[in-house]
């Protein structure tokens, strides 16, 4: 199905309202993210990957954040260990109304199971892989440390999380560079310069990125022993942490 097109910001409105993830974000989510994230697509294809890689037999992935569930669906559509369970998590209602339809629109094993929680209420186990694809930014950054330490207890040795964000660059000029480009990739996907605009305001409380040494530095007091940087575009990246 063609994603209803994002037109959120598209209308002048004074200061905008901070972002939340409502039923109106919700309806046009699909279009929204794949129009702002660089390297989206390809986020999901190699969730793909990476779940036929790691997840074992008899185990669980966790989705953090799933949203409308594309990234569960790549999880699912590419496991080959037997026995395997999914585990989406939001705490949108409207993202997991949507969710459920999406998943029962593509019937297959293994099982996926939605709940509608705030992850920092959530538990984790026996789990050979766990992805937050641009979820942990919207985290507020003091509960970021406890939150993956949680996740890493919940995993089971070898496994694989994967951690994509929005990053902040540590050079000025780097990071005024790197908007400019993003705002260039926004602009290419046929955004104006005020939908651009408002929804940059309307993001910046929300939305707190970290520097890719946090990011790292973080995992591996959480308990990660390994941590990879596997994709990076302009202000954009995703980490492979193996507990
Ligand atoms: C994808 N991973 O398509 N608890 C649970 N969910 C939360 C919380 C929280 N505390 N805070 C935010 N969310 C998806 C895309 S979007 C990324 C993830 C973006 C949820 C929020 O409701 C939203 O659905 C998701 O995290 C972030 O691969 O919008 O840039």
């Amino acid at each position: 199905m063609t994603p209803k097109t994002d037109q959120i910001y598209a209308a002048a409105s004074g200061r905008p309202a901070d972002f939340r993830f409502d039923s109106k974000v919700a309806q046009v989510f699909a279009d929204m993210i794949a129009r702002s994230v660089p390297g989206y697509g390809l986020t999901l294809d190699m969730i793909g990957v990476i779940a036929k890689h790691y997840v074992t037999d008899g185990s669980q992935c966790y989705d953090l954040g799933c949203s409308l569930g594309a990234s569960t669906l790549a999880i699912r559509h590419n496991i080959v260990a037997k026995d395997t369970h999914i585990i989406g998590i939001d705490n949108s209602s409207a993202m997991i109304d949507q969710c459920r339809q999406n998943i029962a629109d593509n019937p297959e094993l293994p099982t996926v199971e939605l709940r509608a929680e705030d992850l920092l209420d959530s538990q984790f186990g026996n789990a050979s892989l766990v992805t937050m694809n641009f979820t942990l930014q919207f985290i507020a950054a003091e509960q970021r440390p406890s939150l993956l330490k949680r996740i890493a207890d919940g995993m089971n040795e070898g496994g694989a999380m994967i951690l994509s964000e929005k990053i902040a660059l540590t050079g000025s000029m780097e990071q005024e560079v790197m908007t400019d480009l993003h705002h260039g990739f926004k602009a290419a996907m046929g955004y104006s310069e005020m939908e651009i605009a408002q929804k940059r305001q309307a993001i910046e409380n929300v939305l707190i990125p970290d520097t890719v040494d946090t990011h790292k530095e973080r995992l591996h007091d959480a308990g990660f022993s390994h941590v990879y940087l596997w994709f990076q575009c302009f202000n954009f990246v995703s980490l492979l942490a193996i507990k």
